[in-house]
């Protein structure tokens, strides 16, 4: 097994603390698995709407989002086993290009909830150079808190779609859980989105 994952200098909650930091009205999907409890250990709040299942369907629920709400800023935040399991989503997203929309991968090279089996990434797939041969024009890879940084702007602001694989530390994390009720996820994020007269 690739231990290399093991020994990377970015750690995901700090990941997910700085990109739901970086801008107020920013709003996020998060895939099923680690990057859920990231984003609730990062602020629980209601503009994050976690998926507790649909492996595959983080981009999806993204594009749909992001086409739905131009004029809202949309971060799907999801690892790279969801990633890969809805990997055509990307070349969708190319097609409709949606120009509020930014992708993060995770990329931990493991299946983390599942007890850290390797992925693919872990030896020869590259989801960057993937998004971009499925259309995707700004994609890149960040692999420290540097490119981080340099990177957040175009992460948060920039005419999407944006695609950026984040290699994070594999690393046992303890779960930080959001609500399990998923009509009560669905309502908070309308109101945050449309207002409570929307329910
Ligand atoms: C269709 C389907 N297959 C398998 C699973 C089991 N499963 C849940 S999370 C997960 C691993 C997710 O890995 P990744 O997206 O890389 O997340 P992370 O490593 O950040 O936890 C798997 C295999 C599932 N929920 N649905
Ligand atoms: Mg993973």
């Amino acid at each position: 097994m690739s231990k290399r994952a093991e020994s990377f200098p970015l750690h995901r909650r700090e990941v997910a603390k700085t990109l739901l930091g970086a801008r107020e009205d920013l709003l996020v999907v998060t895939g099923l698995g680690s990057t859920n409890w990231d984003f609730t250990a990062a602020g629980d709040c209601a503009r994050i709407f976690p998926l507790w299942g649909a492996m595959g369907g983080a981009v999806p629920t993204g594009l749909g989002l992001a086409l739905a709400q131009p004029s809202k800023r949309v971060l799907v935040a999801t690892g790279d086993g969801e990633m890969l399991m809805g990997i055509g989503a990307l070349a969708t997203v190319a097609v409709q290009a949606p120009k509020n929309l930014a992708i993060c991968v995770f990329d931990n090279e493991r299946y983390g909830e599942t007890g850290m089996q390797t992925t693919h990434t872990a030896s020869v797939a590259d989801l960057a150079l993937t998004a971009q041969g499925l259309g995707i024009r700004n994609t890149g890879t960040i692999t420290d808190e540097n490119e981080l940084k340099a990177e957040l702007d175009a992460i948060i602001n920039a005419d999407g779609p944006v695609f950026r694989t984040i290699k994070v530390r594999a690393e046992p994390l303890e779960f930080v859980l959001p609500s399990k009720d998923g009509v009560h996820l669905k309502n908070r994020f309308r109101a945050e989105l449309l207002g409570p007269e929307a329910l």
